[in-house]
């Protein structure tokens, strides 16, 4: 595997950094992960643009222009001859010394790895998953923006650990005030009557670049939005759950706090919303290589199955060798 540090592609034994990093003594820097489809990468202008605002929003500065970075990206991903897989992009505060001074840090370093992705099952797609409500609430944005996709996923980590331990695949997070903000590693959306709800990202969730393209996708198709706080309530009496994320895509849930979702089932909105997706992510992108890809047909977004047998979370993204 070659790994794009600083500039250089070099071969994955090579590839390190300082243990003074920031990124690695504070969590100090800020991240994007990037699905390829057939060639193309999926929605990458808005990647770099949300990794940009990420790293404005702690006063990190990139040392690269957006257009650098998108070509150092997409020349990675090539020394890799991947076409379907995932790439790792992060941006760490730099070398510093031991103390937490940012201004200490000169240089951020940036990374960009690009792998292979083990996905969810398609037997959980059809089944769906089993969540839990946590004790850890979401981090206050006074506090720390949610909306920072930063290195710093402590506050996930604790809410992930309680759902192992609940044997539960995801994690449901609250907010300060109670409200549903979103779980450990994707966004939260319910469906009610025919309409599709998801909590604002003031209620304390990343500004998902899945979610985005699905609350698009739901206006396409004639379901009615509404962005909205949400309760636990509305979740125990909704009709159907799904969560988003760039690794999981659109994934059905069908049981929170051992109450099942409507019948117990992924419903009819959810699946054809996926279907909708898988025809995006089938057909849009940036193109990688020279040779035009292939526009991929009808639902033939989904890679083939990789199976993750267990579907719990922590197996959706795998190095590959
Ligand atoms: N909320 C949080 C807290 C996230 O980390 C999402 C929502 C979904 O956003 P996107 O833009 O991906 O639709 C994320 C992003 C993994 C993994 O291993 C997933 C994310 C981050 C890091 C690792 O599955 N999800």
């Amino acid at each position: 595997m070659k790994i794009h540090i600083d500039g250089q592609l070099l071969d994955e034994a090579d590839a390190k950094i300082s243990v003074f990093d920031h990124g690695l003594l504070y969590g100090d820097g800020v991240f994007e992960g990037i699905r390829i489809y057939h060639g193309r990468v999926f929605k990458l202008e808005e990647h770099m643009d949300r990794l940009y605002d990420s790293a404005k929003a702690i006063c990190l500065e990139i040392p690269s222009s957006k257009d650098q970075l998108t070509q150092d990206l997409l020349e990675t991903v090539r020394a890799n001859d991947l076409r379907d897989g995932y790439v790792r992009l992060v941006v760490t505060r730099g070398k510093g010394d031991l103390g937490i001074n940012p201004r200490l840090c000169p240089k951020a370093s940036i990374i960009i790895i690009a792998t292979t992705i083990k996905l969810y099952s398609e037997e959980l797609y059809q089944h769906g998953l089993t969540i839990i409500t946590c004790a850890t609430r979401r981090v206050n944005s006074a506090a720390l923006p949610p909306s920072v996709k930063s290195l710093n996923y402590l506050n996930n980590i604790l809410a992930k650990i309680e759902a192992h331990q609940a044997n539960a695949a995801e994690a449901l997070m609250l907010n300060d005030q109670g409200y549903i903000a979103e779980c450990t590693a994707d966004n939260v959306f319910i469906i009610k009557k025919g309409v599709l709800y998801t909590p604002p990202v003031s209620a304390g969730s990343l500004r998902g670049i899945t979610r985005g393209a699905v609350l698009d996708l739901a206006v396409e198709i004639g379901v009615p939005v509404k962005e909205t706080d949400l309760t636990r309530y509305d979740v125990f009496v909704a009709d159907e759950c799904f969560l988003t994320g760039t690794a999981a895509e659109l994934v059905p849930v069908v049981q929170c706090d051992l109450r099942p979702i409507g019948d117990g089932k992924p419903g009819p909105v959810t699946a054809r919303l996926l279907a909708a997706f898988r025809e995006l992510t089938g057909s849009t992108g940036t193109p990688i290589f020279n040779e035009a890809a292939p526009v991929a047909a009808h639902g033939a977004g989904l890679p083939a199955n990789l199976g993750v047998e267990d579907g719990t979370p922590e197996g959706a993204l795998t190095a590959a060798s």
